[in-house]
């Protein structure tokens, strides 16, 4: 892979290219999955490319949900297992009882085998892997999204899905689930449907998501339940959308 030199400026941002770029050589992400990155970049690119105090606030109300769930799920997707598998397996490791379910818009058996694989090599058997044979199909979706498993998606009641697709966050409300999400665009119908959105970078968020599970599994349930329930995701993605319209606004223009 073509070495990028530090002290470029954008060295970071490129660096989290080439990770996706390594998932889709490698059979984990598909090429719509390199897209869907480049429209993160952008909203990245408006949100300075740092975690900001709103991302912080919901990683807190999210760390909290899970905390809190009798049966938590968290879905991973081409792209989350190209760009995060070591932190994929380190929240399932954290969060009591839950199940990491690779569930894919672009479905195919061998690339849900090939993650889980993937996750397997993280998780060293300690972590449960849904993947493969499917079992139940999540009502109001005609994608192959709804392919989901009985002990997975469709018993949980808190879904994690990090960088998703707007029908399936949906659909997973109308079925009574609890949705935290992270999403880079705080207009896409995800972001707006799920009762948690990260506005970060998956790279960044998942990383704080984990220190803030391992902090708060000392509160007591008293004060992770105000946590969760104290949380406006309507109101802190208004704040998300209009630090980037700040941002726009005060960038100078005049070259
Ligand atoms: O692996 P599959 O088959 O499940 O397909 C995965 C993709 C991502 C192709 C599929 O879920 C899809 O088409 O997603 P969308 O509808 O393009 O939505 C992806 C959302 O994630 C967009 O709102 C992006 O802005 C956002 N996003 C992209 N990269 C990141 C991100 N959010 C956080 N961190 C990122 N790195």
């Amino acid at each position: 892979m073509h070495s990028i030199p530090t002290d470029h400026p954008r060295y970071v941002s490129l660096r989290i290219r080439q990770r996706m770029v390594a998932g889709w050589e490698r059979g984990l992400a598909v090429p719509e999955g390199l897209l869907a990155h480049g429209r993160g970049e952008a909203f990245d690119y408006l949100l300075g490319e740092r975690t900001q105090p709103e991302a912080r606030s919901a990683i807190r109300a999210a760390a909290a949900n899970l905390l809190l769930a009798v049966r938590p799920v968290i879905s991973v997707n081409g792209n989350a297992a190209s760009l995060v598998p070591g932190e994929i397996v380190a929240l399932a490791r954290a969060v009591p009882g839950s199940v990491v379910e690779v569930n894919l818009f672009h479905r195919s058996e061998a690339r849900a085998r090939r993650i889980a694989r993937e996750l397997e090599a993280y998780a060293k058997g300690t972590v449960k892997v849904l993947a493969t044979n499917t079992d139940a199909r999540l009502p109001g979706l005609s994608s192959q999204r709804s392919k989901t498993f009985r002990r997975g998606m469709m018993d949980a009641d808190v879904v994690f899905v990090p960088l998703e697709d707007g029908d399936r966050a949906g659909a997973l409300k109308k079925a009574g689930k609890r949705v935290l999400a992270i999403d880079l665009n705080p207009l896409s119908r995800t972001a707006r449907v799920a009762d948690v959105t990260i506005v970060d970078n998956i790279v960044r968020a998942l990383p704080e998501l984990i220190r803030q599970v391992a902090r708060q599994k000392r509160y007591p349930r008293r004060r992770l339940e105000s946590l969760a329930s104290g949380f406006d995701n309507a109101a802190n993605l208004r704040k998300a959308l209009s630090r980037m319209l700040g941002r726009l606004k005060a960038s100078d223009l005049r070259f």
